[in-house]
């Protein structure tokens, strides 16, 4: 199911690409001031006919005004501002049916501080000419991280280890946030059922596009930690991940994960 694709063509870089359709990169926010101008243009620069969705939970420094006060000059950024801070889950959530009701072909994500370089994203489009997702992965040859400390490492391998093995998924980097949809797999997602936030989101949507038979390939990217603003990882964010890894894990063994990951919501 993964595969190296870092042979494959650049024919992704208009972002507008006769076999993807038009992209958008969805960012969400919260209290990225500072990272946001940043992270913009080196989207615009690196994919100029693609459009941003920044999707802010209405950061008190004032990232979503950041956001309006870019998009007024910028046709190609838009705004989704929350009331409040609901998760990075539910702002990709809301951001995905942003993008599906608007028609685009490839929905990106890509957090807001620097940690995913939008110079890789071609590399990462360019992998959805022959694959339905691309996860942009730190622990597949190539892969790697910068200035993250040690026990950020430990961690981030030791989970995505327990993943892969409870679940059974081809995958080395299930929890990373840089990747690439095409449209038609979350179309293909009852949305309102995905419940979880953090890492554990990022899993549970390669669980789903895997068992729903969609091709998933992992991409060799260098992740670089944030030098602004502060992190929002925290011990919950890290327990949740493992709960619901771990209840998943339990239910592929029975036979009910699939009736689970369709009914969640309900
Ligand atoms: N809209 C919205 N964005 C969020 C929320 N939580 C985090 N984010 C954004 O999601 C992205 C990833 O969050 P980070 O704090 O960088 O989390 P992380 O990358 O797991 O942790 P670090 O590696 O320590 O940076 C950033 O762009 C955040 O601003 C949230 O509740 N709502
Ligand atoms: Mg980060």
């Amino acid at each position: 199911m993964t595969a190296d694709v870092r042979a494959l063509p650049d024919t992704a870089t208009t972002g507008d690409d006769e076999g993807i359709g038009r992209v958008l990169v969805i960012i969400p926010t919260y209290q990225e001031r500072e990272n946001l101008p940043l992270i913009v243009a080196r989207v615009r620069a690196s994919v100029p006919e693609a459009d941003i969705l920044v999707a802010d939970d209405g950061s008190p420094d004032g990232t979503g005004e950041v956001a309006d006060q870019i998009a007024l000059d910028d046709e190609h950024v838009h705004v989704l501002h929350r009331a409040s801070k609901q998760g990075l889950g539910a702002a990709y959530i809301a951001g995905f049916r942003w993008g599906l009701e608007r028609g685009y072909g490839a929905l990106v994500e890509m957090d807001a501080d620097g940690s995913h370089q939008p110079e890789q994203l071609p590399t990462l489009l360019a992998a959805l000419q022959t694959a339905d997702v691309a996860l942009g992965s730190r622990w597949v040859r190539g892969g790697t991280v910068r200035n993250w400390p040690k026990s950020r490492e430990a961690l981030s391998r030791s989970a995505n280890t327990y993943a892969r093995v409870l679940l059974g998924i081809p995958i080395r980097d299930a929890t990373g946030g840089y990747r690439a949809y095409r449209a038609r797999v979350l179309r293909s997602f009852e949305l309102d059922a995905v419940r979880s936030q953090g890492y554990c989101f990022q899993i549970e949507l390669t669980l789903r596009a895997l068992r729903s038979g969609f091709r998933v390939v992992e991409v060799p990217i260098e992740f670089v930690e944030r030098q602004h603003g502060a992190s929002k990882m925290s011990r919950a964010i890290v327990v949740e991940a493992l709960w619901r890894v771990t209840v998943w894990g339990v239910q592929s063994r029975t036979g009910r994960l699939d009736r689970k990951l369709h009914t969640e919501s309900r």
